[in-house]
C-alpha cells in the first residue's frame, strides 16, 4: 500500500465527568486524530492519546503535533508498506515519542486490514468475538461517594473495579471499599504516588485480597518495585514503566511485575502492543489494556488488541457513555453484561462520525508528497 496522504486533527472534547489520579484532575480532553489515505482513497484512523500536560509521561498534545509533523509523516508519506510492523522500523531514526509513533502506525493498522477485508482484530492475530471489561474510577470527593460510584458501574455489569489511590486516601479507602464489596474483583492504581518509603504502608493493603496494584513507585522505575514486590503478597501490576518488549523483558526477569498493563500510546503502537502479549503469554505473565480517556479512535483499537489470548484480565476499557456525551464513532462502544463485543467488520470496525470530528476540530492539517 502506498502511503499518500495525511490529515491530522486537533480535538477538545469535554469529558461528562472530570477524571481525578494522584497526579491531578482532567475535564477537557485534547487529543490528535491522525488520517491516512493509500493510492486507492482507503483511509485509516488513529488517535494520539498524550494529554496536554506531561503527568503521565513526558509526552503532550504539542510535542505529538511536533513529532508527527516534522519528524513522523516526512518518514512515511509516498512510502509503499506491505505491512504496519514495517512502520516500526521507519520510525527507528526517532528516539522515544512513543505516543506520536504509536498515533501514526495506530492508522497504518487500520488502513492495512481495511485494503486486507480484515477486522483489525483479525489483522492483529486476535480470537475473541467478545471482550470482559472493568472500569477505572477517579479519586472521589469522599468514601460514601465512591461506594456510590462503584455501586452504579457493577449494576451495569464491569466485571472488575480499579479505584486511584494516593498517600492519604489509601489503606483506610480501601478497607472501606473492601467493607462493602467483600467480593468484587478490586484492584488500586496508584500512578507512582509512593516511594520504597512507604513499604510498610503498603504492606498493610495485602488483608484486603486485591487483584493487584498498579504502579506503586516511580514512573521510570524498575528496580525499586522488584524489592516492594518481594515484601507484598499483592501482585504488581506496572504501567507507566513499561515502554517496549525490552522493559517488560527486564521487568519480568527481575520479578518487578506479575501482570502487565498494556498500552498501546505507551509502547509505541499495536506491533509492539502484540510483541509484548506474545512475550508475556509465553512467560506464563498476564496482561490486560489499559486505558486514556480515549475516545472513540483510540477506544476501538483497544478493544481490537484486547481480542488477542493472554488479555485474561478485564481492562479498563469502558464504554464510550462512561466518558462522553457524544463519542466520535458511529456505533459507540456498547458495554453490555460487562462485555464489548468485538466487530468483525473491516478495520477499526467503527466508523468515524466526520460530523462530529468537525464539531469538536480546533485545529487540522494536511500532509502530501
Ligand atoms: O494510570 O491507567 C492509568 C487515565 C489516564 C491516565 C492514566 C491512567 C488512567 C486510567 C483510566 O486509569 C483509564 C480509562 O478509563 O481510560
Ligand atoms: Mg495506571
Amino acid at each position: 500500500m502506498l502511503i499518500e496522504e495525511f490529515t491530522v486533527r486537533r480535538l477538545k472534547m469535554r469529558m461528562k465527568e472530570p477524571f481525578t489520579t494522584s497526579f491531578g484532575t482532567l475535564q477537557d480532553k485534547q487529543f490528535l486524530l491522525i488520517e491516512v489515505k493509500d493510492e486507492l482513497g482507503n483511509s485509516g484512523w488513529g488517535e494520539s492519546v498524550a494529554f496536554e500536560a506531561p503527568w503521565y509521561t513526558e509526552e503532550t498534545v504539542d510535542t505529538n503535533l511536533h513529532m508527527i509533523r516534522d519528524f513522523l509523516i516526512p518518514l512515511l508519506i509516498g512510502k509503499k508498506l506491505s505491512h504496519p510492523d514495517q512502520v516500526g522500523e521507519i520510525f527507528s531514526p526517532i528516539r522515544g515519542n512513543n505516543m506520536a509513533k504509536a498515533a501514526v502506525e495506530g492508522a497504518v493498522w487500520d488502513l492495512y486490514a481495511k485494503r486486507n477485508n480484515l477486522s483489525l482484530a483479525k489483522a492483529l492475530g486476535g480470537n475473541r468475538q467478545s471482550i470482559e471489561v472493568g472500569i477505572s474510577i477517579g479519586l472521589q470527593q469522599d468514601l460514601p461517594q465512591l461506594i456510590a460510584k462503584v455501586q452504579s458501574y457493577l449494576d451495569e455489569g464491569y466485571k472488575r473495579i480499579k479505584v486511584k489511590i494516593k498517600p492519604g486516601e489509601d489503606i483506610e479507602l480501601i478497607r472501606g471499599l473492601r467493607a462493602s464489596f467483600p467480593d468484587v474483583p478490586l484492584m488500586a492504581d496508584a500512578n507512582s504516588a509512593y516511594t520504597l518509603e512507604d513499604t510498610s504502608l503498603l504492606k498493610q493493603l495485602d488483608e484486603f485480597g486485591l487483584l493487584m496494584i498498579e504502579q506503586p513507585l516511580g514512573y521510570d522505575d524498575i528496580v525499586d518495585h522488584s524489592v516492594l514486590q518481594q515484601e507484598l503478597k499483592t501482585p504488581i501490576c506496572l504501567d507507566e514503566s513499561i515502554h517496549s518488549l525490552t522493559d517488560a523483558r527486564k521487568a519480568i526477569a527481575l520479578g518487578s511485575t506479575k501482570v502487565i498493563n498494556v498500552k498501546i500510546g505507551r509502547v509505541g503502537g499495536l506491533s509492539e502492543a502484540k510483541r509484548i502479549h506474545d512475550y508475556c503469554m509465553a512467560h506464563g505473565i498476564p496482561v490486560w489494556c489499559g486505558g486514556m480517556l480515549e475516545a472513540g479512535i483510540g477506544r476501538a483499537h483497544n478493544i481490537a488488541l484486547t481480542s488477542l489470548p493472554n488479555f485474561i484480565l478485564p481492562g479498563d476499557t469502558a464504554g464510550s457513555s462512561r466518558y462522553w456525551e457524544k463519542d466520535i464513532i458511529t456505533p459507540e462502544v456498547i458495554v453490555l453484561d460487562g462485555q464489548i463485543k468485538v466487530p468483525s467488520t473491516k478495520g477499526i470496525g467503527f466508523v468515524p462520525d466526520l460530523a462530529a470530528i468537525e464539531e469538536f476540530t480546533v485545529g487540522k492539517w494536511h500532509f502530501t508528497k
